[in-house]
């Protein structure tokens, strides 16, 4: 008997399965044609059989369990290791619902294009079934959907970052609205044709179909491309949910704040992607008698609730974070939380069965193997770890995470921060003067870009709420989705308030002028002493900045030169931005909201 044979287990239709799932399901293996269709239960059990299965094929490499128990190495194809977005797309009926930020194709047309290419995609495969929750089971926030999927890896990773399986399933109802998720490599295997570790196709499309709720990923078994819960469907099918229905889906951590009074606050944050959410949501301040707990590291979803105030959920499970520049220097947190448990993805491993990155320790390790399998030393004169390789873990593995992580009603946002890698312009922190003026300030964050998605690193880009990338809608209409939202809100007179911050400025000679990590408690020790009404800010062009001397840098080894540059305005240089602005916001014809527009004018006369 062949391992595949003794592994694998037939898996019977579940008892109660939807019929609306069923029949999905039935016409997705009709036209893609697996040898198994399995059904996930999301148990213990099964997560193990299926690492199992994928140490025996090569996917996955087990790590020395004295260092890293129950824990895994993925290497994927050298040529699957980002999100791809210039294959990625949104297939609405009208191009405008797309907008000039996203890449759109007509819904007939693309359908027509993945149609030969799901056919049979899946032969010689097991296609798992993977019913999932994008929120806690039971939430009035939460959403569900079926992921279909001919990787194992991908329904391994499903089951840590999402909620899935038979308890899942039975929160179907015959009415409900459910997101159809079809996945596939694109490799499918000829009779006796040997697998590779990794199977992929050089054809890519990562295809949104918001009118219908649908997405269908083809050719990448990596990150946002595969797991559709999250980018796809958390982010760009939800968003025009949420534009429907009312709320928001937004590229966001979240965390739990208590200041030295025990005020307890929660805070949203909006960074692109590689710039910084899983550091600050697992922050451990360096301020005295601050405490900073972790409720989601990458996405939220907000809405008013019946109170009346802004209320968020994580709707992930778990995270996929960035590997590289983690470390007990920069973030003990996600240290501790991937003792164990885990997959890892494109880093190095060690000689002693454990795995490496750049950044992980202080030390370099004298050898390793790198990403790719090769031999690896510090001479090699290339990363050990691929710059986008990640860990795959639980949430509730996380030591800070909070109690109220789980809360169905979500938590109450009493301050939402926007943010980017800007080496200059941008300073540490500015606090929007209203509602109308932070939609500005999210709608025009411009950042460097990052190994996170294919393109060139560094290049300045714009990245509107961190959402260009995900966005499933007019950029233009989401901005006026959060006009709408903040007047809402204002009717019953609390509305959150809004910040802007830069961890990344540079000084002329390269460095980073602010320490960053556990430092950044001291902008989050400003932003809240403002919401709790505890410190006055001085007005500038841009926005509001700390008074001189109010930012609390006790103890903190920094010089008043490097101090001010941090908050410098360069009335040139910002002028240089409004004009780019100003072409930026043209590429929507005419589609920008007035209220965001104006405050591009507001910018002009302070800056004049
Ligand atoms: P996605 O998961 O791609 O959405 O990214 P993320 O925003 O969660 O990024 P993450 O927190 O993983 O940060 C990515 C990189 O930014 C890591 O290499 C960090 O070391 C670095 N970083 C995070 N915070 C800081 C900071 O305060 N200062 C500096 N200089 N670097 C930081
Ligand atoms: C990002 O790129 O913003 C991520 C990683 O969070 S991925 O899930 O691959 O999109
Ligand atoms: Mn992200």
């Amino acid at each position: 008997m062949s391992i595949a044979e003794i592994t694998r287990t037939q898996s019977p239709v579940p008892d109660g399965a939807p019929e609306s799932v069923v029949a999905w399901v039935d016409e997705i293996a009709a036209l893609t044609l697996p040898d198994d269709v399995v059904w996930c239960d999301g148990s213990r059990a099964e997560w193990d059989a299926l690492a199992r299965e994928m140490v025996a094929s090569g996917t996955l490499i087990r790590l020395n369990a004295e260092h890293r128990p129950y824990s895994f190495l993925a290497r994927s194809d050298p040529n699957d290791v980002a999100r791809v977005e210039d294959r990625t797309f949104i297939c609405s009926v009208d191009p405008v619902d797309a907008g000039p930020t996203n890449n759109w194709m007509d819904p007939i047309e693309m359908r027509a294009t993945l149609q030969p290419l799901f056919s049979g995609s899946m032969r010689g495969r097991t296609m798992y079934v993977v019913p999932f929750s994008m929120g806690p089971l039971g939430s009035p926030l939460s959403r569900l959907g079926v992921e279909v999927t001919d990787s194992p890896y991908v329904a391994a990773s499903m089951g840590i970052m999402t909620r899935i399986g038979t308890e899942v399933l039975s929160q179907f109802t015959p009415t409900t609205q459910w997101v159809r998720a079809v996945h596939s490599v694109g490799a499918p295997l000829s009779p006796g044709q040997d697998d590779v570790p990794w199977p992929c196709n050089e054809t890519k499309y990562i295809t949104h179909f918001p009118e219908s709720r649908e997405i269908w990923s083809f050719g990448s078994g990596y990150g946002g491309n595969a797991l559709l819960g999250k980018k796809s469907f958390a982010l760009r099918i939800a968003s025009v949910m949420a534009r429907d229905e009312g709320w928001l889906a937004e590229h966001m951590l979240i965390i739990k704040v208590t200041n030295p009074r025990g005020r307890v606050f929660h805070v949203a944050a909006a960074f692109p992607s590689a710039c910084g959410k899983t550091n600050l949501a697992m922050l451990k301040p360096t301020i005295p008698g601050w405490k900073v707990e972790t409720i989601g590291d990458d996405i939220a979803w907000l809405g008013r609730g019946e109170d009346g105030r802004l209320r968020a959920i994580n709707p992930e499970a778990g995270f996929f974070g960035v590997a590289p520049g983690t470390g007990y220097s920069t973030n003990a947190t996600a240290m501790d939380t991937i003792w164990g448990n885990t997959i890892f993805t494109n880093v190095a491993l060690r000689d002693d069965g454990d795995v490496w990155w750049e950044g992980m320790s202080d030390t370099v390790p004298a050898q390793l193997t790198d990403w790719e399998g090769n031999p690896w030393t510090p001479a090699s004169g290339r990363p050990a770890a691929h710059p986008n390789s990640r860990f795959t873990v639980a949430a509730r593995q996380c030591p800070s995470i909070s109690d109220d992580w789980e809360d169905p009603r979500g938590v109450v946002i009493d301050a939402i921060i926007f943010g980017g890698r800007r080496a200059t312009n941008v300073p540490l922190v500015v606090e929007a003067r209203d509602w109308e003026h932070g939609v500005y300030l999210g709608a025009t964050i411009s950042s460097e870009r990052t190994a996170a998605a294919e393109g060139t690193l560094g290049e300045l880009r714009r990245d509107p709420f961190a959402m260009a990338p995900f966005c499933g809608y007019n950029m233009a209409d989401h901005w006026a989705h959060w006009l709408s939202v903040g007047a809402e809100l204002r009717k019953t007179g609390s509305v959150p308030r809004i910040f802007q911050v830069n961890w990344f400025r540079k000084g002329a000679d390269g460095r980073f002028l602010w320490p960053g990590f556990g430092e950044n408690s001291r902008v989050i020790e400003w932003i809240l002493e403002r919401v709790d009404g505890q410190v006055a800010a001085e007005e500038s062009p841009i926005g509001l900045l700390p008074h001189a001397g109010e930012l609390n840098v006790d103890g903190l080894d920094i010089s008043d030169d490097d101090l001010s540059e941090l908050f410098a305005i360069d009335r040139e240089t910002w002028l240089a931005e409004a004009d780019a602005t100003s072409e930026f916001f043209e590429s929507f014809d005419g589609r920008v909201p007035a209220a965001v527009t104006k405050q591009l004018d507001i910018l002009r006369s302070k800056l004049a």
